[in-house]
């Protein structure tokens, strides 16, 4: 195969300007513009309207390229491009080529017709997406939610572009992935489709193959499988005439994948090379991991189970959706989204969500899953909409589940292709236009055309109808006892965090709670006199109307009221990470009856007040810190009622744990009321409550608000506690908090800076930041008795910038909750 590669420079302008200028592909018309100081940073301020209105233009992209005699000498010459955002017409030398509709899709066409040896051009022109919809939307009106442009359905663009209640109206447009000029002689390679087996004896690998054959002929394909540590088998088929075949490798003592938290997670790679005449004319290389993955579903005391089962083992998943990393596609790069797998691997994830109103993530978002460990939940991109079927939309939407499936379906970490995010629940249960053609356009769509897709290209990975579901067929798609779950009543319906405790869903695909990002990130997009939440720009960027209000409904009820607008940012960050460890702690104590907490979302694509953990420049909030903790493999929480508390212990582990849960009543200054330890074990993969402690009838009204229980668990035969936490018996805001002295120094370390942090008194959610920079700490967001000291370390490789340890000491803020009034 011979290849001319199209990334790099590219030439664009509007369509009505004369002048062109630089452009980069992959990228953006967003990006371009900015790159060539055209226009502002659409994040900053109210930029947004400024890139929301570009959008309503045409833009053109041109660049040549040379052909050789040899490529022109191919049987076949493909312009193949793996993105193109949106509505592009395509011309080869002034020659029309094709017209596409769905950025979803890679696309392939002949242009052997229109390509000559030495120059040729290309010349792509993006017609605006926001007309499109509009106009469509104009003869048929298809209902999405409020904080979008309408129309978005009509139109096969990530929906988000378009508006989301976190994300900017920014429909931007252009070449946003890889495009190349290629050539095939003899054949290509159509299908490798890799199955496995599992037996007793070994694991069956069945890879499937299907040629394409531009000429009569022998070819062969040459197959080989590289074991994790480097051993290799082979094998060589001949086509002569035929076009399929499969080559099965019996794989004796299999080392399997396992998600995080439960071993390790090697690959082979299936490499495959198709052969002419002694030359290699296409090749393919997947990396496999060897598991059963599958969800169990099946009648129990409760219901119906809902679980990934894992190599015959139901794990609890633990894990955020994930929503695109940036509103300007071209700016995504594998060390960003390293990152963000990094950071959820060190929160404990073992799952993750790829939420519908975005994009199919790039291979390497899959690659990277495959190698920390994390069970894709992978939605195909339709979320919030009603879609009107036509001939036209539904060959467009097939060809683009193809295409993605396809694509992604060897990855280890697949675990299940859910066809769409909360539109069966909407049918249900939303109110807005329905007719009976709709209705059925929503059955065709989703529970004929997407699961026969997913049958015959990949069945070996369950289809879910939408998320929520009970199965599919309108039946009850949120019910609590079967199927996955969003719950919102929490944050959308105003209810305490107590409200978490009331259900027992079998699996909970989404739950959050919004916060502001901290100070740093507001500075990036607003000037001083915008430093308040409802100033105009802090709600341009704050794109739930209601939220806001929420925040502080939600304030008024745990927290006193900020003394200003930075201590009104944290203390949002610490309602969020308090109501989301509400959650997940109390589905984590019901372990096996449910089996997964999903927080809505793991991130942000532009700096906003979001549900996001981790904000657009990769900061962690508050709720990051807690996921560490709550998640945690091992995890002692407490369940409180009045001044009763219940400790319950959640082993995650493949190991009986033992140790000992310590307890201490201890008042707001340094004394320690009454304590107690108790000795418990916990078997493998179980949660059980281990201790109840009752001071009905011991604490006054007084003492209740200063009076507070300590608790953790120590290892047996270790030192160290794995878990602490406190319980309050009344609302932080009615707690006599003692004004803190937290002391702390720094000492330097190989690989971190380690401070020693103390509080004279009970200190709680100390948070540790640096000034002017960035960096990552082991623990934040802490509680501190009084008297008692806590290590935490700032990981060198993480900080922004090089520092030095009387950098640090002058960098280092630390706070509490009791400094935010
Ligand atoms: C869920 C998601 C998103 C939305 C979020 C917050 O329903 O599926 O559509 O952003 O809630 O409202």
């Amino acid at each position: 195969m011979l290849k001319i590669s199209l990334n790099g420079d590219w030439a664009m302008k509007n369509v009505r300007e004369k002048d062109w200028i630089p452009a980069v592909v992959p990228g953006s018309v967003v990006q371009d513009l900015l790159a060539a100081g055209k226009i502002e940073d659409p994040f900053y301020r109210d930029n947004e309207d400024a890139a929301l209105a570009l959008s309503y233009d045409d833009y053109e992209y041109r660049r040549s390229f040379e052909v050789t005699e040899e490529m022109l000498s191919c049987d076949q010459v493909v312009l193949h491009c793996e993105g193109l955002d949106t509505l592009a017409d395509i011309r080869v030398n002034g020659q029309f080529v094709a017209h596409t509709e769905n950025m979803h899709r890679t696309y392939s066409f002949d242009i052997k017709p229109y390509v000559r040896i030495g120059q040729n051009t290309i010349h792509i022109v993006f017609a605006s997406p926001s007309k499109y919809i509009e106009a469509r939307q104009a003869e048929t009106e298809l209902w999405g939610p409020d904080a979008s442009l309408p129309g978005f359905p009509h139109l096969r663009k990530a929906h988000y572009m378009f508006g989301w209640d976190w994300g900017p109206m920014i429909p931007d447009a252009g070449i946003w992935r890889k495009i190349s000029v290629k050539g095939f002689s003899y054949g290509k390679l159509h299908e490798v489709y890799v199955r496995q087996k599992h037996q007793d004896d070994g694991v069956q690998l069945d890879v499937q193959l299907q040629i394409e054959r531009f000429q009569p002929g022998k070819l062969a394909v040459e197959v080989q499988v590289v074991s994790p540590d480097g051993q290799l088998v082979a094998s060589t088929v001949n086509f002569s005439s035929e076009l399929f075949a499969s080559v099965v490798f019996q794989i004796e003592n299999p080392q399997l994948w396992w998600p995080n938290g439960y071993g390790e997670q090697p690959l082979y790679e299936v490499r495959v090379q198709l052969l002419a005449e002694g030359l290699i004319v296409d090749s393919k290389q997947l990396c496999v991991g060897l598991r059963t993955l599958r969800v169990r579903r099946e009648k129990d005391e409760w219901g119906e189970s809902f679980e990934f089962e894992i190599n015959g083992v139901s794990i609890f998943a633990k894990g955020a959706n994930y929503i695109p990393e940036d509103n300007l596609l071209g700016r995504r790069a594998r060390v960003k989204t390293e990152q963000l797998i990094k950071d959820s691997v060190e929160a404990h994830f073992n799952c993750i969500r790829v939420w519908g109103g975005g994009i199919y993530p790039e291979d390497e978002f899959f690659e990277l899953c495959d190698q920390y460990g994390l069970i894709v939940w992978q939605d195909f991109m339709f979320a919030c909409g009603v879609y009107g079927l036509t001939d036209d939309f539904a060959e467009n939407v097939a060809q683009e589940a193809i295409d993605n499936i396809r694509r992604i379906r060897h990855h280890a970490c697949l675990g299940l292709w859910c066809g769409n995010n909360e539109m069966e629940t909407a049918w249900v249960n939303w109110d807005f236009p329905k007719t009976p053609k709709l209705r059925t356009d929503y059955i065709k769509l989703f529970e004929v055309l997407l699961p026969d897709i997913v049958h015959t290209h990949d069945p070996q990975t369950m289809y879910w109808p939408s998320s929520p579901s009970s199965g599919g067929g309108f039946d009850d798609p949120n019910a609590e006892d079967k199927g996955d779950v969003h719950y919102w009543e929490v944050w959308h319906g105003l209810k305490p965090f107590t409200d978490y405790r009331k259900f027992y869903f079998r699996f909970c695909s989404e739950f959050g709670f919004q916060s502001f990002p901290g100070y740093k990130t507001v500075e990036t997009y607003t000037l001083p006199e915008d430093r308040n939440i409802f100033s105009y720009v802090m709600e341009k960027h704050q794109k739930n109307k209601a939220a806001n209000g929420k925040i502080l409904y939600y304030l008024s009820e745990n927290f006193k009221y900020p003394k200003d607008f930075d201590s009104l940012l944290y203390a949002s960050q610490l309602l969020q990470a308090e109501a989301i460890k509400y959650g997940v702690e109390h589905w984590r104590r019901n372990r096996g009856r449910c089996m997964g907490a999903i927080y809505w979302q793991l991130n942000d694509c532009w700096p906003v007040a979001s549900w996001a953990s981790i904000d657009s420049f990769g900061r962690w909030k508050a709720l990051h810190y807690f996921a560490k903790k709550f998640y945690a493999p091992i995890l002692l929480s407490a369940q409180d009622e009045g001044l009763k508390v219940d400790l319950a212990l959640t082993n995650d582990t493949l190991d009986t744990v033992r140790g000992q849960v310590v307890w201490k009543l201890r008042d707001h200054g340094q004394a320690v009321l009454q304590e107690g330890a108790s000795e418990v074990e916990v078997a493998k993969l179980q949660a059980r409550n281990c201790l109840r402690l009752d001071f009905t009838g011991q604490l006054d009204s007084v003492q209740q608000r200063s009076t507070y229980v300590e608790f953790s668990f120590v290892r047996e035969g270790e030192t160290q506690e794995v878990q602490t936490g406190t319980v309050l018996f009344v609302k932080a805001k009615h707690f006599a908090f003692l004004p803190p002295h937290l002391e702390w120094s720094v000492q330097e370390k190989e690989r971190q800076f380690e401070i020693e942090i103390r509080s004279d008194v009970y200190a709680k959610y100390i948070e540790l930041a640096l000034k002017n920079a960035d960096g990552k700490f082991s623990d934040n967001y802490f509680d501190l008795s009084g008297g008692a000291a806590a290590k935490v370390s700032l990981w060198k490789e993480s900080l922004s910038k090089l520092m030095t340890i009387d950098e640090i000491r002058r960098n280092l803020s630390v706070r509490s909750l009791f400094e935010i009034s």
